[in-house]
């Protein structure tokens, strides 16, 4: 029997890394405008299949909109969240130093155990990449995230991303279920 799955993920990363244009490519526009002015973060839901491990699975997404200042927002934001994509901009190598910043909040708001995929994007940008592929996946692989690089621009590893997110978090609820 196909198994069925809802989580809650997030969107984490500076400004300008690709957030919003990945959330948007994922999902087709299934944004949630109205919420997203009552709360400052926008939201948007997918379903998805995932025929190997013969699981359905509804994701909420979560991407804050712009960077509130306020608590309560980011309270909200990532109150039972299941996992994350923590992005990067490979073009501007303060955006890879911060992630560092991303990961403590996440882990202090959410847990250590957060499954978490770590996404090299803007990989379109050829010319102007600076930070490249061996030190982004060496920064996983000394956290344990997953390593997947993508362009929001041309949908390269974007479903990737999402599959690679969904499959770790399928493994740890049915980890955690049989505790
Ligand atoms: P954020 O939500 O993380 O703040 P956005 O980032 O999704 O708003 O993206 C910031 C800018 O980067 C946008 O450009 C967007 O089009 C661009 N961008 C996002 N992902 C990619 C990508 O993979 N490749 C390229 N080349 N550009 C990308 P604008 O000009 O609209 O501000
Ligand atoms: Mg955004």
């Amino acid at each position: 029997m196909t198994a069925e799955f809802r989580f809650k993920i997030v969107m984490l990363g500076d400004g300008a890394v690709g957030k919003t244009a990945m959330t948007t490519r994922f999902t087709q526009n299934f944004f949630d405008a109205d919420y997203k002015r009552t709360i400052g973060a926008d939201f948007a839901v997918k379903r998805m299949d995932i025929p190997d491990i013969d699981s359905h699975v509804t994701l909420q997404c979560w991407d804050l909109a712009g960077q509130p200042r306020f608590e309560f927002v980011r309270q909200g934001f990532y109150r039972g969240a299941r996992g994350g994509l923590l992005l990067y901009d490979v073009t501007r190598r303060r955006t890879f130093l911060n992630i560092d910043r991303w990961k403590e909040e996440a882990f202090v708001n959410i847990g250590q155990e957060i499954p978490i995929v770590l996404v090299a994007n803007k990989i379109d940008l050829v010319d102007s990449r600076v930070v490249n592929k061996k030190d982004g996946k060496a920064y996983a692989k000394e956290n344990g995230f997953i390593y997947v690089e993508s362009s929001a621009l041309t949908g390269e590893n974007v479903e990737e991303a999402y599959v690679n997110l969904c499959k770790r978090m399928i493994k740890k609820s049915k980890a955690d279920s049989s505790k």
